[in-house]
């Protein structure tokens, strides 16, 4: 029987009302305490600046209470201003986020660029930046090239509770002062939360300058464009198990990114909030008065609009990032600078993923796994959820039904496909389950405020909790995942942690009290962002030793922070069948892609209910075009294979996963290149366009890397949908019906149960493979085919990258390879893109489809459709194994027959291997 109180977002208080189990804004004593703050009055003096080769310090001190804090600036030669706050002196260290950031960054030295009695402007690099330091009050403006762009401190709300010494402070009391309430001590509903260091909250605000438009902050079930908050619930950044969470709020979901992007015509910019403590955001907009409405007619006016955000977080520092941009790629690289690049998935882990919970026994596995290959349906990994295990036991196996697991995970493995299992942080106390004494005995577990080992109930029972915010612990756990001590289990074996936020069934909200004590004495509220990141990055390093160091890990991880991107995928928890949540997946996914979270997706079918035949089939068709694509179903649902509805429904999921497959060399070269360059394989469509303000607020479709448009059908019964194709100068070709039409308007497209909608842009180049095979191992046979969708000009360009999809020698051996395609006049040339790398492979391109030869007005030297037309074509052999057997023939999408004449630019024959 499902727990009962995770079904439970409500309960009855005494007099039968219904009472949340989550906090509303006004539950939340420390936002409540600044926003009902007086602008506080922070003072710098001049005489405490130091410069250094690494930056700029400073003293600020409140004019009231004289508190002081010390002031760090630094700035990167990439774009990237760091501004810190901490106490002076504060009475005990307050603490500070490790293991998000990278390593210690390359700062540049700061100059004095001029400076006044009551200010000091500086600069670094080619001095197009400026950073202007107001004293009194303390303010910090960033301009480029004379443009003010981002305001630190501007409406004077910077407010840093300084900690108190606990003997000497007052206790509350909430008769003189109800803001005096929650300092010491706060109660929501039945749970009591001590705070042994008192109030120690941090905020600031900010204005970012010419901004109409905001994005980022995930996780919330809400829109791309992020909401004025002057008019709605503010972000709530704090990790929670939210099951069948409501759409359209701001509630904090499982994870956290305290990452901002703004956008705005030729500047893109972000704010990277690096506090691990639950945090608020406030975010105004403030639009331009129409002209003239201020000033005399005819007088342009000189107010931009501008977006105020306001940060307040309940403990830490303020360690506050301004990335400068000016564009969304360089955002994305500034952002990966500090927390680091997408790891590169394991090709199968691309591949489709079908859970349960829960498969039942192994028989039950392998039906489901031979239901695939009788279906023609390709997929990779099939999962198992908690009910595989021996009483909650994670690491252990049912008996009963998983006797032979290791049989199981061969049996799979010789198609070549994976095995998944659930690996939750709790563990089920149990003083006869060696594991549990073994932590306990370590000391691996979270404590309570009186210091003796915290019991929360999750799935086994009475449960202690992995403290895996210490790096010993850390190393315990990944120590279990060896194949040596993880009976039952072989290489073949991924991993998924859920429950990371970690969820308490009878916690406050569902987690963890806030006064649980971690490893070096620190309180979970502190850290609780943090859980899930640290339990995901022991989950890493366990695989990752499992191997020796040598294979990619996989592991899904439902809890993140910043940073979660280094070490696997996310999802986006338990989601509902119902369109709604069709729909929400699109811009939540998008979100977490513009903040580093780039390996993610949505439950297929949606977790929570049954969805109607429809639903899933369009459920499939918009999974398989994004990030991670994964069926996954709860327990009290009926079953949902894709071949369970019938010869249409199995028709039409089949031909989405095997297009999904089919695509996979573009999105490999996708997430190769967010690896290597932090852009996203799913982006809004205003990365891609940035100059053209209708795509600003788009959700509905975005680009798959910078050549497929997508707009997944997520309405039911329609049979025409609305297709923004953006650019007048762009042409887009309808990857099924092989029409080509004109950007810059609304194409209506008419829709069965089996489109979906998926243009090219002309001027890209996009691989796909020529069959698709049962599992992301057989699609290897089949050879590459090229999809060339010209531009107005006649040019394509576009990229593929190839290496052995596991391991990790594309790093260490540099064994990959990198080609580049690029059409101009009629001539195709296939050239190496890094020579850095080597890759043997026989991977060879078969077949070229040219798009778009009618349209050109000069049309190159080639006839549509003859027989024996011969191309140009150069082969620039450099360090790669891409041959062309049978080059192109030209024609408005033309397949290549294997015995196409062609010639090569150089007159020498392509050869097969290199
Ligand atoms: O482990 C059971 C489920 C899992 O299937 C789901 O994907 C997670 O998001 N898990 C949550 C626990 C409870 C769900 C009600």
């Amino acid at each position: 029987m499902l727990y009962c109180t995770i079904t439970l977002y409500y309960s009855l208080v005494p007099g039968g009302e219904l009472q949340e189990k989550f906090k509303k804004n006004h539950d939340i004593i420390f936002y409540r305490r600044q926003r009902d703050k007086a602008a506080s009055q922070y003072f710098a003096s001049f005489e405490t600046l130091l410069l250094t080769d690494r930056g700029a310090s400073l003293e600020l001190c409140e004019r009231d209470s004289q508190d002081r804090l010390c002031l760090q600036i630094r700035a990167t030669q990439s774009g990237t201003v760091r501004v810190s706050l901490d106490e002076l002196q504060p009475v005990k260290p307050r603490y500070h986020v490790s293991d998000v950031l990278l390593g210690e960054l390359r700062y540049e030295p700061l100059r004095v660029n001029w400076k006044r009695e009551d200010c000091v402007c500086l600069t670094w690099g080619l001095g197009q930046y400026k950073l202007l330091v107001s004293f009194s009050p303390f303010k910090l403006e960033i301009s480029c090239d004379g443009e003010e762009i981002v305001t630190l401190n501007p409406e004077n709300k910077l407010y840093f509770e300084t900690l108190q010494d606990p003997t000497r402070s007052s206790s509350d009391s909430c008769q003189d002062d109800e803001n005096r309430c929650g300092l010491w001590k706060e109660t929501f509903r039945q749970f009591e939360d001590i705070k042994a260091n008192g109030p120690s909250s941090v905020g600031m605000d900010l204005s970012l300058h010419g901004f109409k438009h905001t994005y980022g902050l995930p996780e919330h079930a809400d829109t791309l464009v992020l909401k004025d908050t002057s008019v709605t619930e503010a972000y709530r950044l704090y990790n929670l198990d939210v099951f069948g969470y409501d759409i359209n709020s701001r509630l904090g979901l499982y994870g956290s990114v305290p990452f901002l992007l703004a956008h705005k015509l030729e500047r893109t910019a972000g704010v990277f909030w690096l506090n691990a403590s639950e945090t608020l955001v406030d975010v105004k907009y403030n639009p331009e008065p129409n002209e003239g409405e201020d000033e005399p007619p005819g007088k342009k006016s000189k107010i931009s609009p501008q977006t105020d955000v306001r940060w307040i977080s309940e403990s830490g520092t303020i360690d506050c990032f301004i990335l400068l941009g000016p564009t969304a790629a360089q955002v994305f690289s500034q952002y990966a600078q500090l927390t680091g690049y997408q790891a590169l998935p394991p090709l199968f882990s691309l591949g489709y993923h079908q859970c349960r919970w829960n498969y039942e026994d192994e028989a039950d596995v392998k039906a489901v796994d031979a239901g695939f290959d009788l279906h023609g349906i390709p997929y990779d990994v099939i999962w198992l959820d908690i009910e595989h295990t021996n009483g909650k036991r994670y690491f252990t196996w049912d008996s009963q039904l998983f006797p032979n697991p290791a049989e199981l995970q061969h049996h799979l493995q010789k198609k070549n496909r994976k095995l998944v299992v659930i690996s939750d942080p709790h563990i089920k106390i149990d003083p006869d389950w060696p594991l549990y004494c073994e932590a306990k005995e370590g000391g691996h577990f979270v404590k309570n405020r009186e210091g003796v080992v915290y019991e929360g109930t999750c799935w086994p029972g009475e449960s202690c909790y992995l403290d895996f915010s210490s790096s010993k612990t850390r190393s315990w756990y990944a120590r279990q995942f060896s194949l040596s001590k993880y009976e039952g289990s072989t290489e073949s074996l991924f991993v998924w942690n859920d429950m990371n936020e970690p969820s308490v069934f009878n916690g406050p909200e569902q987690t963890m009290p806030k006064d649980a004590v971690h490893h070096g004495g620190w309180e979970h509220r502190e850290l609780h962002n943090l859980y899930g990141f640290y339990q995901h990055m022991a989950t890493f390093e366990g695989l990752l030793t499992r191997s020796g160091g040598t294979e990619r890990p996989f592991i899904l991880s439902r809890s993140f922070f910043a940073g979660s991107q280094r070490l696997g995928a996310i999802w986006t928890g338990d989601n509902v069948a119902t369109w709604e949540y069709l729909k929400i997946s699109i811009p939540m996914l998008l979100s977490l892609s513009l903040t580093g979270i780039q390996f993610c997706g949505a439950d297929v079918g949606g977790f929570v209910q049954d969805p109607d035949p429809e639903l899933l089939v369009r459920w499939y068709q918009a999974g398989a075009l994004q990030p991670f694509f994964r069926g996954h179903s709860a327990k009290m649902t009926k079953r949902r294979e894709p071949w369970l509805f019938g010869d249409d429904v199995t028709s039409a999921i089949r031909s989405a996963v095997q297009d999904r497959y089919r695509l996979l060399p573009y999105w490999y070269t996708l997430f190769h290149q967010a690896h290597t360059s932090a852009l996203p394989p799913i982006r809004p469509l205003w990365v891609e366009f940035p100059s053209d303000t209708s795509m600003f607020a788009v959700e509905n479709q975005y680009m798959i890397g910078g050549a497929l448009l997508v707009c997944p059908v997520t309405d039911p019964g329609v049979t025409e949908v609305k297709v923004l194709l953006p650019g007048s100068d762009e042409l887009w070709y309808d990857t099924n019906m092989a029409a080509v039409h004109n950007g810059a308007r609304t194409l209506d497209l008419p829709v069965t149960l089996n489109t979906v909608p998926v243009f090219q842009r002309g001027g890209t180049v996009v691989p796909r493979r020529a069959g698709c095979g049962s599992s992301t191992a057989d699609l290897q046979q089949h050879p590459i085919t090229l999809t060339v969708a010209l531009d107005s000009k006649g040019n394509a360009d576009g990229f593929l990258y190839l290496d052995d999809g596991h391991s990790f020698s594309y790093r260490d051996q540099m064994q990959f390879c990198l080609r580049r395609f690029t059409m101009r006049a009629g001539r195709l040339v296939n050239s190496c893109a890094n020579d850095q790398g080597s890759f043997d492979s026989d991977d060879k391109v078969e077949s070229v489809v040219i798009l778009g030869l009618n349209s050109l007005k000069r049309k190159p030297k080639l006839k549509p459709g003859a027989p024996k037309t011969t191309v140009t074509f150069e082969f620039d052999a450099k360090r790669g194994p891409l041959s062309f057997v049978s080059p192109y023939n030209g024609g408005t999408r033309a397949q290549l027959s294997p015995n196409t004449h062609c010639s090569s630019a150089n007159g020498s024959k392509p050869k097969r291997r290199l």
